[in-house]
């Protein structure tokens, strides 16, 4: 364990993702010495961890990717439309290398405190394994889907056999075959993972609290002559990205949409054109299935059509009625519970090795030494998988020891939820900047997209500070409760506060039930940020 004895950098971050890498690429080009702490013993981030089978982004690879070097986005080539983990965690060594960026970042160390120095107006940051460092500022960029949360269900520990968490897979080799495997959950990544799993487990239990909607990828390798178009008009796409109608995840290309430049309503349309659209949406695959009807996260009526429009195709592709019933999501209106995108997830309940045990209709009561006992029946299993979801958004600010002005922690300011301004920057805590912090759109857009306007916001508001001879920014009080007041009111516009998902904070006992990330888009919140930076940052106080 080697200590060094408080050695000074002009910024430390936390968190070697995409984020991280990305800031320290900028802060280079500012000419400042920076340090990047990182847990894993590589880049990557989320896609260090979650190296689960199926595991791929569910946003499209030519649109979840950096867009501030042409020379990177042309000479990257992508090989699938939705790339699968081990590619982008190579692409996020290839940003590390290309940008010579590894020789500032430690491997496996945990940040465990980060004190505001008044006197010294300077951050000290501490990590687990002895290091102590000191920062003018400290950017947080530690992932909103890092911290695992395991399902509180009795005998877990208990169980003998193989048991793995999606989030934290093994990085050898799993195998399944003639297995009788159970999956507690049917989130994003259990819908990944059930599909493949399937495929060589001799037996699949998959043990579902609540069904999930999930809109098909339509997956396919990329054509190059497909992809050499896309890229020779690239700075078209990315703006359309950064500021068009569909939150970063790609072109709305499906007709009338692609041509239209506000969001089609269900009021300006009749159902049949609506199916048309849905289907069309469907039939293209991805995410942006939410955004064929404008209105879908709005309007009620509108989300119950899409809702129908789900169920329908749910119950045509799954042969059997029950298992199609329990499979068809009634609790929530859909999006408001992060949509999944998925390959024949479906589908795969029509295999004869797959059963879904519905907990609704019998909960699991006790996990013993050899399976899942459940109200109805006992499930014996050799291999035990968890994709029980995540502490989203603070559960990694609030793991660690950040303490601001007056030696006020962080989670004693986000005692009610997490309060910022922006999603950037959080009043009583100076030069300490949040990447897809609560309150920016973040979990609801492509985050390579919302991951790099924080940097560039970031890096423009440093380089301001320099210029002006400032040495501290801090979130001014009465800005940061009207953007809190904001945040709530656009999201108590849309029907997402419906979800009782983990955006509310609602999968965690006893964290306070807050919507936290921003739904205007990431269009509209854009243009906020930039006109406050063009207003010398109004909202923010500095010191000299
Ligand atoms: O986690 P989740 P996730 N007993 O919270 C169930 C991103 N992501 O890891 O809903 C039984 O969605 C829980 O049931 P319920 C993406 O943003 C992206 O799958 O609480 N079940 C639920 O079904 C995503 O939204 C990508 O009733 C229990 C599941 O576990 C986010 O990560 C890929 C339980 C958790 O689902 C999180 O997804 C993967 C219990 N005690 C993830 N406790 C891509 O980009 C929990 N559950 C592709």
């Amino acid at each position: 364990m080697s200590i060094n004895s408080e050695e000074c950098f002009d910024v430390v971050i936390v968190g070697a993702g995409f984020a991280g890498l990305y800031m320290l690429h900028r802060l280079r080009g500012l000419g400042l010495t920076a340090r990047i702490y990182e847990q894993g013993d590589d880049v990557g981030g989320t896609w260090y961890w979650n190296r689960y089978p199926g595991a791929r982004c569910d946003a499209e690879s030519l649109a979840y990717s950096f867009g501030f070097s042409e020379e990177l986005e042309q000479e990257w080539q992508w090989s699938e439309r939705y790339s699968r983990q081990p590619e982008i965690l190579q692409y996020a060594k290839h940003v590390a290398e290309r940008f010579d960026l590894l020789r500032d970042i430690h491997f496996g160390c945990r940040v465990n405190s980060v004190e505001w120095n008044e006197q010294r107006r300077r951050w000290s940051v501490t990590t687990e394994q002895g290091d102590r460092v000191t920062g003018q500022y400290c950017i947080m960029a530690t992932g909103c889907l890092s911290v695992p949360q395991l399902p509180a269900i009795e005998g877990l520990d208990s169980f003998a056999g193989n048991r793995y968490q999606a989030s934290q897979w093994p990085h050898q080799e799993v195998t399944f075959s003639s297995q009788r495997v159970g999956i507690i959950g049917t989130g994003s990544s259990a819908i990944q993972a059930i599909p493949v799993i399937a495929e060589s487990a001799g037996k699949l239990t998959v043990f579902q609290r609540t069904p999930n909607f999930s809109v098909p990828a339509k997956n396919n390798l990329l054509n190059r002559d497909w992809v050499n178009q896309f890229k020779s008009n690239y700075r078209a796409h990315r703006e359309n990205h950064q500021k068009g109608i569909g939150s970063g995840f790609g072109d709305l290309d499906i007709e009338p949409l692609a041509e239209a430049r506000e969001p089609i309503l269900m009021d300006s349309i009749d159902s049949g054109q609506a199916e048309q659209l849905l289907q069309a949406a469907w039939t293209r695959g991805g995410a942006i299935f939410l955004g064929a009807i404008g209105d879908t996260m709005m309007n009620e009526s509108t989300n119950q059509f899409v809702q129908k429009f789900v169920h329908d195709k749910i119950r045509t592709i799954v042969n059997d009625p029950e298992t199609a019933t329990s499979l068809c999501p009634g609790n929530h209106p859909i999006g408001t519970r992060r949509i999944c995108v998925d390959i024949d997830y479906f589908e795969t309940y029509n295999r004869a090795n797959v059963r879904l045990l519905d907990l609704r209709k019998s909960p699991i009561s006790k996990i013993t030494a050899t399976g899942v006992e459940t109200a109805s029946e006992f499930v014996e299993l050799d291999t035990l998988v968890l994709a029980t979801g995540f502490d989203a958004m603070t559960g990694a600010l609030l793991g660690m020891d950040i303490i601001g002005q007056d030696g006020v922690q962080l989670r004693d300011a986000w005692a009610e939820g997490p309060k910022s301004y922006l999603g950037l920057s959080v009043n009583g805590f100076p030069n300490l900047f949040t990447i897809t912090g609560p309150g920016s759109p973040s979990v609801l857009s492509n985050m390579l997209v919302s991951i790099e306007q924080h940097v560039d916001w970031i890096t423009g508001c440093i380089t301001y500070m320099g210029d002006n001879g400032f040495t501290s920014i801090c979130a001014d009080q009465s800005a940061q409760e009207q953007w809190v007041g904001h945040v709530n009111d656009v999201a108590n516009g849309t029907l997402f506060p419906k979800g009782g998902s983990w955006y509310l904070g609602a999968n965690v006992k006893g964290k306070p039930r807050v919507f936290m990330p921003y739904a205007a888009g990431v269009g509209p919140y854009r243009e906020i940020c930039d006109q406050i930076a063009e207003a010398g940052y109004r909202g923010f106080r500095f010191s000299a």
